[in-house]
Parts: C-alpha cells; structure tokens; sequence
C-alpha cells in the first residue's frame, strides 16, 4: 500500500460523500485537509486546557502556555530553525510576509529597489507594491521564461547596490516551479540585499533545512501542511528579528508601559501582539510532527510519483489539453495546471465537482504570471499525503465528461 492509500485513512474528511461520489480532493495547494490527531488535538485543548497564554499563573493558564510553547518546538523542529526565538506564530504566510515589508519597508529611501518576480501569489507582491508606494522605491520582477521557470541572467542584471529586498516564491502555487533560492539568495547577498521566501508551496511538500538556504526571512501556513487554519509562521535570523520595529502593537508583545512610553517584549513574543490563535498553533504543531513521522523525504517521492502519473495520464488520455510547468518532476512540486480547449476554467471546476472532484479555478492569486502566459484562468489539481493514484484516474474522467458535456457546444460553436 502506497502512502497515499495508508494515510487518507487518517483524513475523516475523505470518507465525504460529494454530489453522490466520494470526495476526490485535489485542492491541497488551496487548503489541505486535516488528519484525527491535529483535529483531535484542537477540541482537547479547548475541551481541558483552554485559557490565555502567557499571563494567568492558574493551572489552565500554565497548561495552555505549555502546549502553545511545545507547538512552536514542533514547528521549530519540522523546518529545521536553530532555535525556537527564530519562529514567530503568525496566522499564515500572508500575514508573515507583511511583518517583514512593513518593519523593511519603513526603512527604504527614495530610488531603493525592490525585487519580486512575476509569478508570485499575489501576497508576495502587494505588501511590497504597498512599500515601495509609500516609500518611493522601485519594485522590479524577474521575468518568467520556459516551461516556468524564472530567468536568472536577468536576475542578475536587475540586482545592483539600489536592491534592498529580494522577495520570491520557493515553489509556485501554480506551476509548481521549484525555484533555485539558494542560488537566488546567493546573488542576492553579493549586493547587500535581503531575502524573503514565501514558503506556503513548499514547507508541505519538500524536505526543507532552513539554515542550510540562505534566506533571511521564511514565511509559512500551518493550514496547507495539514494544520487548522489561522496558524502559520515567520522564520527570521535572530540578529533581525531583534533589530526589526514589532507589527502590531498590543498586549503581550511589550515588557513595560508607560502612558508616553513603552519597551518590547524579546524575540518572538514581540510580534505576537494580542492573543494568539492559541488553539490552531497547537494544532499546527501536530501536523508538523504528523509530517516528520511520515517523513518530508517519503513525502517528496510520493508527490513526485502523482505528479508523473498525472502528467503521463494526462498527455495520453487527453493530447489535446494544454499543460503548464516543467515538465521534470524533479523540478516541480504536486502541482497540475490546466485548460480544457474552449471550456472555460470555472466551468471544468464545476463539472468536476459534480463528480465529486475538487480542483481550484482561476488566476489562484496570481494576475501578473496568468497575464504573463496571456491565459484568463486555470484549472488547478494539486496533491498532498493523502493523494492517491486513483484521485488522478477519477480527475481524468472528470475531464472526459466535461468534453463530452461541452463537445456538442464546441462543434456547434465551430461549425
Ligand atoms: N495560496 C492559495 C492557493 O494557491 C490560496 O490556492
């Protein structure tokens, strides 16, 4: 039994029963489901420990302290941080990245540049448009060329002595491109930039050393690695995260307040205004050590295996249908782009869903890459643990029955 057979057993959600088919969920880079222990783990919390963090020295307090503190070990542990300061709880990758464009963008110049490239989630490139607006410096994109992969040359002839940030996807969410950010990261310290990836694509599926990349800044979400939603976290070298101004401001994340006056709190509490989502960080530790049980190795070559599978299944039962991405699955995440020739995306979303099947369609936050391959929309099938080679065959039909529903329209259209 392969990995995804044994896991999805863990998943209560993939026993569903959609539209009168059993579900076939391959919407995991949109949000990925969730196993008993993680969603156990939760209801116990609230079910016997629940309290505030940080602050009640009563029984309920310490234990919610504890557990919340023994997440961030998890989680620690899973990306491979030097130590548990460096892990800041965030509620997703969104809100980690706009941590650091707001600490870094209150300090660029007029006429600093900033780099992103041009198939980012839109949450990698808005924070830092936002920056660069109010700061007057320049953002700058490294082309997309190929199958979908970013062009380093022209990397390099955009970096110069102006670049303050280099901000980029480790995987994109929509080709599923593995981009090469310890070369990126590289090049970009030879000019005295920092690097932030955003790690949503990549913490769930690739075995991962965070010291081992080279990059400043790591944003991440616990509810696409198998975590509730609402968890999430921000990896940063120590030395910054001390030296950065915090985020939000509030309770927790001060040592002493005076009416005029106020100090931080240390590393990581000093971001962590307010009370945290405490129970979905709890979870969100769960799903870490879930995912280095089964092993991020073990995981990668199963996602790799789907991602030929599908590929193959794809290219012969349906030649005609375009497919977006590298072709090398060594290169490439679970991640299956798509258009059905003359249907539109939303449509093949909804026909597969009446078969049960859940694909995501769109631009899936990502505007500037759609503009650039000159598509409106895609449809997007994307993998995890618990996908199984029969998930792709049931996609494949689903693809056969929106050609049959759409054929007779294509050909009156044509004719
Ligand atoms: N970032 C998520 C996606 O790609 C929502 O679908």
């Amino acid at each position: 039994m392969n990995m995804g057979e044994k896991t999805r057993r863990d998943f209560p959600i993939l026993s569903r029963i959609v539209n009168g088919h059993p579900l076939v969920y391959l919407d995991s880079a949109a949000s990925s489901q969730k196993p008993l222990a993680v969603i156990e783990a939760v209801s116990r919390y609230y079910e016997t420990s629940h309290a505030n963090v940080h602050r009640s020295i009563h029984t309920l307090g310490e234990e919610a302290t504890e557990r919340y503190e023994a997440a961030r070990d998890a989680v620690r542990a899973f990306v491979g941080a030097r130590s548990r300061e460096e892990i800041i709880f965030t509620r997703g990758t969104t809100e980690g990245i706009n941590l650091v464009a707001q600490a870094v963008g209150r300090t660029l110049k007029p006429g600093d540049e900033i780099i992103v490239s041009e198939l980012e989630h839109h949450s990698n490139l808005i924070p830092w448009q936002m920056a660069c607006r109010d700061r007057g410096a320049v953002l700058r994109a490294i082309p997309v060329v190929g199958e979908g992969y970013l062009d380093l040359d022209a990397f390099d002839r955009l970096l110069s002595p102006r670049t303050r940030v280099v901000a980029v996807a480790h995987v994109s969410n929509v080709l599923g491109t593995i981009n090469p950010v310890t070369q990126i990261a590289e090049r970009a310290h030879r000019v005295g930039a920092l690097v932030l990836l955003d790690g949503a694509q990549a913490v769930p599926h690739l075995p991962l050393d965070l010291n081992a990349l080279g990059a400043d800044f790591y944003a991440f979400s616990g509810h696409k690695m198998l975590g509730p939603t609402g968890s999430g976290a921000l990896w940063a070298r120590r030395q910054l995260l001390d030296a950065m101004p915090p985020f939000l401001a509030g309770g927790e994340m001060i040592r002493e307040v005076h009416l005029r006056r106020s100090e931080w709190n240390e590393v990581p509490w000093k971001f962590e205004a307010g009370t945290p989502d405490i129970a979905s960080s709890i979870g969100f530790g769960v799903a870490a050590d879930y995912l280095r049980e089964l092993g991020m190795d073990r995981v990668r070559e199963h996602e790799k295996e789907l991602l030929t599978y599908a590929l193959v299944q794809l290219m012969s039962n349906h030649p005609e249908i375009p497919l977006y991405g590298p072709l090398d699955a060594g290169l490439r995440s679970g991640v299956v782009p798509f258009n059905v020739p003359g249907v539109h995306a939303h449509d093949v979303a909804q026909v597969l869903d009446r078969s049960g099947v859940a694909v995501r369609a769109g631009h899936h936050c990502t505007m500037p890459l759609h503009e650039r391959l000159d598509l409106p929309a895609t449809v997007r099938a994307s993998f995890n643990v618990y996908t199984t080679k029969a998930d792709i065959d049931a996609l494949i039909s689903g693809i056969t029955e929106v050609k049959r529903l759409f054929g007779g329209f294509l050909k009156a259209g044509a004719g």
